[in-house]
């Protein structure tokens, strides 16, 4: 056979096992093999059954995602699966680690699955903007019935043995040895000489109410969040009930093929590959031993403090949260302790679940108490002094080799890690808020932040289920850097001639969660303007508002108006007023900003800074940018990431833009970084740099 596919005959039964670590993906060096096999087993007189099985961690987790995009192979998945459904004698899936996409279709190809306890079957495709292009949408309603196919595969996630078990899915769970349970299983149903029937032959399960049907479809993609996937997916599925199996999957197919084609897969193909390049750090080899961590010590317990305390508890890890005084740390534990009520209450966790994560955060006001701890992460008021007192107290009482992580969101890191004797186990820990749901974490690589404490910080992040990108310091990092440069120019564009209303409008016609006016009327004026006035800076009309006690949706004004307590915003007269004064004072005529202007002074400001940001190393590459925005600021994910956006929209056209706003204000936001330049000039894309 080949090094990929192995094929032996034990006792009548053909064992074809597949081994392509790292996780068995069916690319073309694994389809050619495994059809031969399959047209061998087919053609032996001497087999009567066949066992399909993987090497390795994992059986196959789906097509090879780096196939797409490129001219396809034959044989096809389809054509694979099309030669298993032809062959009449039983055959058998043994399904071990995720057996997901293409995997999953493998095996619904198969008459039987036989699946380990531990194992998770799923069809994630619309995770990559895809629908299942081999089946997995016409075989799977058959299997489990459509309502619950739909749930798997609109909403992408992998279900276990229980569930799978009880729709249907896998005929057996094998708590021993998965293959020689598969083996039992078989040889069973060779001694009962079938009949063995194809999942194509059973459609009993396709007699659906269509009205309750699509009402599970309505509910089921009403969370697309403008992806096109989801809907598309559902569209197949509804095929499957009622079109005749083969026009189900040949149409099945062709709506597969559209989405491959699409800007939008090849956007979230890219966001695949790029949240595990972050991982991978320059000078860091990638067998680097991590530090472990058990216990946490987590200081402070104000919002950014019990959400990290929150989010090392879910991961698992005994939290030892410290505040100065009592009454500070009974408020912050008060606050955990509601927010995971609140989580039961939704239905996220069980009572069970939340006692078992409570117990493992404790309160302390002293110091001393942390000695034990494999790592301190301070998320104390943004202030150099405060950070100093804290670390150096960390310094006198943590062990040594414990880690002393900053959750500062733009100070220096290396100043901070000059405040103890052991600058190389400090690192920025930057979670973003609310700490325990926001998946971004910005690992801060200071000076002399030692390889192991890095590794730790990333071994950290994947426990504790964070998208970790590591960053170097400057003000901002990465993320916060892009911000400050796109709501730069936010006042300008009120002065020249825009309503908050209209700028909003252009974000969320963009695909952003929230446009700046809002998203500032959210989390209070007051604060930024503090910022500004720790910086000396001003911006006209928002420091009006404050000086009115306009603090946004809290004081029921800000940029909008929300009236009677309400959360919605309507445009406020006051404002409007406000604006075509400030803008008289300062002698600026206003006239009307199209919404192409609006992109042009938000978005392309916050690329130029990226592009800075990556020409300086802050950030490893322009794919690691994209992680940081689209898992920590809501950057679209079916745009991939301002860096890939800009490629696909064209780098010269936003080069030409920039010069032109340079021109028209000087301002330095867009002054073309030089890397734009070069690419503009070369045609080039971010990806040419690496
Ligand atoms: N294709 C190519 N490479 C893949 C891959 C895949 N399907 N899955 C993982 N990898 C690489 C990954 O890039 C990384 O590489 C290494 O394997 C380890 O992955 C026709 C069209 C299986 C749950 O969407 O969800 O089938 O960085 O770090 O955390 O209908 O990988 O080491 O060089 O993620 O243990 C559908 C995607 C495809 C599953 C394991 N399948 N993979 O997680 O390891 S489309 C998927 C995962 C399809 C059919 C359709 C996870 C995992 P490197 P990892 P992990």
């Amino acid at each position: 056979m080949s090094d990929t596919v192995t094929i032996t005959n034990e006792d009548g039964v053909a064992v074809i096992v597949l081994d392509n670590p790292p996780v068995n993906a069916l690319g073309h060096a694994l389809r050619a093999p495994l059809f031969a096999a399959l047209e061998a087993a087919k053609a032996d007189e001497a087999v009567q059954g066949i066992v399909i099985a993987c090497a390795g961690r994992t059986f196959v987790a789906g097509a090879d995602i780096s196939e797409f995009g490129k001219p396809p192979l034959e044989p096809s998945l389809p054509d694979l699966i099309a030669l298993l459904e032809s062959i009449e004698k039983p055959t058998v899936a043994a399904i071990h680690g995720t057996a997901l996409g293409g995997g999953l279709e493998l095996a619904l190809g198969c008459h039987y699955r036989v699946a380990d306890r531990a194992a998770m079957i799923g069809l994630p495709e619309v995770n990559l903007g895809l629908i299942p292009g081999a089946g997995g949408t016409v075989r799977l309603p058959r299997l489990v019935g459509p309502e619950a196919a739909l749930g798997i595969i609109v909403s992408g996630k992998p279900v276990g043995m229980e569930k799978a078990q009880a729709l249907g899915a896998v005929d057996a769970v094998a708590d021993g040895d998965l293959r020689a349970a598969a083996m039992a299983f078989l040889r069973a149903k060779i001694a009962e000489d079938g009949p063995h029937r194809h999942i194509r032959a059973r459609d009993e399960k396709l007699a659906v109410d269509l009205d309750a049907f699509e009402a599970a479809v309505a509910d089921a993609t009403k969370k697309a969040r403008g992806l096109t996937a989801p809907l598309t997916a559902a569209e197949a599925v509804r095929n499957a009930i009622t079109m005749a199996f083969d026009d189900a999957l040949a149409r099945e197919r062709e709506l597969f093929l559209e989405r491959r084609d699409s800007l939008e897969s090849a956007a979230q193909r890219h966001l695949f590959f790029a949240t595990r390049e972050a991982t991978k750090v320059p000078g860091i080899a990638r067998d680097t031993q991590a530090r472990p961590i058990e216990k946490a010590a987590v200081i402070g317990a104000g919002t950014m403090g019990a959400g990290i305390a929150m989010a090392l508890a879910n991961g698992g890890i005994e939290v030892r949260l410290l505040e100065l005084n009592a009454e500070a740390l009974e408020r912050g534990l008060g606050q955990i302790d509601k927010t995971y009520a609140g989580s039961v209450k939704r239905g996220s966790i069980d009572a069970a679940e939340k006692e078992a994560r409570l117990a493992r955060i404790s309160g302390t006001t002293d110091y001393a108490a942390l000695s034990d701890c494999d790592i301190a992460i301070e998320a104390v008021f943004e202030d150099m002094g405060v950070k100093h007192k804290v670390f150096g107290a960390l310094d006198k009482v943590m062990k040594p080799g414990a880690i002393l992580a900053s959750n500062t969101s733009y100070l220096d890191l290396d100043e901070i890690a000059a405040s103890t004797g052991r600058p190389q186990d400090v690192v920025g820990l930057h979670f973003f808020s609310p700490a325990h749901v926001m998946r971004l974490l910005e690992i801060v690589r200071g000076d002399h932040t030692a390889p192991e404490v890095l590794a730790s910080a990333l071994a950290l992040a994947r426990r504790i289920g964070k998208v970790p990108v590591v960053v170097g310091v400057c003000n901002g990092f990465v993320g916060n850097r892009m911000l400050a440069a796109r709501r730069e120019e936010n006042e300008s564009l009120l002065l020249s001639g825009a309503t908050p209303e209209q700028v909003d409008r252009v974000f969320a016609d963009f695909g952003w969660p929230m446009g700046p006016f809002a998203m500032v009327d959210l989390a209070g004026l007051d604060i930024s303007w503090k910022h500004r006035q720790s910086l000396g800076l001003t911006a006209p009309v928002a420091d009006a508002l404050c000086e009115a006690g306009h603090f946004g949706q809290k004081a029921g004004r800000g940029f909008y108006l929300y009236e009677d307590g309400s959360r919605t915003p309507k445009p406020d007269p006051f404002v409007a007023e406000l604006i075509e004064r400030k803008a008289d004072e300062l002698g600026i005529e206003r006239r009307t900003v199209g919404a192409e202007e609006i992109t042009e002074r938000t978005l392309y400001p916050m690329i130029n800074e990226g592009a800075r940001i990556v020409e300086e190393g802050i950030a490893a590459r322009a794919s690691d940018v994209d992680v940081v925005w689209v898992n920590g600021y809501g950057f679209p994910v079916a745009k991939g990431g301002p860096m890939f956006w800009a490629e696909h929209f064209g780098i010269g056209r936003i080069v030409d833009r920039l010069e032109h706003w340079y021109g028209e204000t000087g301002k330095e936001v867009f002054k073309p970084a030089p890397l734009l330049r070069q690419l503009a000039l070369t045609g080039g894309g971010f990806a040419d740099l690496a």
